[in-house]
């Protein structure tokens, strides 16, 4: 810490200074601090207030979970200029659509394995409506009631309940009672009309995702927030998203974790745009970490960026990290990630985190510590025997 003075007081502006005080006072920054920040402040100066911040609410701990994906299509009628699915709705042979069984069937092939969370997203179809996903959500909590049911964004929701001429509040409700546990983050992308219009114009708004988010936490349940940033957008658009979401969890509280989601270039319609460099990256974690004081994690999504960048990201604000997967997402894969086969063993991930000298804990899909293997017990060498753990 007073490392961290002398630094400040030698190398910051006035303006500089006033945020690292704000920081290190347990103090908000304000949404022109968070834009000074991306436009001035450099790597290692939103690092360490990050780091700060990230030590203060986790310490050493850093968080995975064991789970899997479904994608039950990767066609969508919806067409995201950033997104390598919609383009498939003109050759529709060429992706699958899955059915009820099909689905289920993946969801059986994990019988054995002790994963706590399943994440179904994918592309917008009509067949898949509100009785579909209910079926759907019933039959995953009949066959295994502990598995938690992470499902569905905006996105969907917004589509089927129109579809079904039923209000949003109906809808959520009525996915709770079939077994929906909570909302993944995705659909966010930009909030703001002016660039959300050009990349994702036919879908709901920010205001509908963000209300469809409000009305999930008013039922008592959780939800994750992202943001597909590394595109046309500018750093205000990227403020005024994670103003929007730092308002709507001072109201509610429901929200668990922020994803920055880096845009990947490959297979879609902007395909002609350079992606954002490893510091771009690093530093949107760590702003993302300063200016979201009321969010508890901050999850990096390595199938997206990386096992090598994901690891970078521990010491920029990043407490959480997206988890043991399975080779079941194809989304990133598609766009151009270099992790064209998703998936890391929990002895790999532990490996990864404990490599940066930070602490491995196996948490649950609500933060609740399922195995400690920051704890002696788990020794590296004999990571490979809890693989099969009992999940607790
Ligand atoms: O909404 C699509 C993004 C999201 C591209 O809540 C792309 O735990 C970059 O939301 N380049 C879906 N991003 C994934 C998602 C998610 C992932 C992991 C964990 C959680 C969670 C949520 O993927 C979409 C969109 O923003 N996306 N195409 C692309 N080319
Ligand atoms: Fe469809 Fe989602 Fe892709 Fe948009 S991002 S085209 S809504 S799958």
């Amino acid at each position: 810490m007073i490392a961290e003075r002398i630094l400040i007081e030698k190398t910051l502006t006035k303006q500089a200074k006033d945020i690292a005080d704000k920081v290190f006072s347990g103090g908000r920054i304000s949404s022109e601090d968070c834009i000074y920040l991306f436009n001035e402040a450099d790597l290692s100066m939103v690092g360490m207030l990050a780091n700060h911040i990230r030590n203060n609410k986790h310490g050493k701990r850093t968080y995975f979970n064991r789970n899997f994906h479904i994608e039950p299509t990767n066609v969508c009628i919806y067409t995201c200029s950033f997104c390598s699915y919609s383009r498939l709705i003109k050759k529709r042979e060429e992706g699958w659509e899955y059915s009820h069984d099909e689905i289920m069937d993946i969801v059986k092939s994990y019988d054995e394995k002790p994963v706590t969370e399943v994440h179904i997203v994918g592309g917008v179809l009509p067949q898949y409506d509100v009785s579909f996903y209910e079926n759907l959500f019933q039959a995953i909590k009949a066959h295994r009631p502990d598995l938690h049911v992470k499902a569905l964004t905006p996105v969907e929701y917004h589509y089927i309940f129109k579809k079904e001429k039923i209000s949003y509040k109906e809808g959520m409700a009525r996915m709770k009672e079939a077994g929906l546990d909570s909302l993944p983050g995705g659909g966010a992308e930009i909030f703001h009309p002016e660039i959300r219009e050009q990349i994702a114009g036919d879908k709901c708004t920010g205001d509908q995702w963000l209300q469809i988010h409000e009305i999930w936490h008013q039922l008592g349940a959780r939800s994750n927030a992202t943001m597909l940033y590394g595109h046309i957008e500018k750093y205000e658009h990227r403020v005024h998203h994670l103003e929007q979401l730092r308002k709507l969890q001072d109201r509610t509280g429901g929200f668990q974790t922020f994803i920055p989601l880096k845009f990947r270039n490959k297979g879609n319609q902007m395909s002609h745009l350079a992606e954002v460099s490893v510091i771009e990256d690093l530093k949107n974690y760590a702003i993302s970490r300063i200016y979201l004081d009321n969010f508890d994690h901050i999850k990096a999504y390595w199938p997206m960026i990386g096992r090598t960048v994901a690891q970078m990201s521990l010491s920029f604000g990043v407490d959480d990290v997206d988890g043991t997967i399975d080779d079941t997402t194809k989304i990133y894969s598609m766009a151009g990630s270099e992790e064209q086969n998703p998936a890391l063993s929990t002895a790999e991930l532990v490996k990864l985190i404990r490599s940066v000298g930070l602490q491995p804990i196996e948490r649950d899909t609500l933060y609740h510590v399922v195995n400690d293997f920051s704890s002696s017990q788990f020794e590296e060498d004999g990571l490979n025997g809890y693989l099969s753990l009992p999940v607790v």
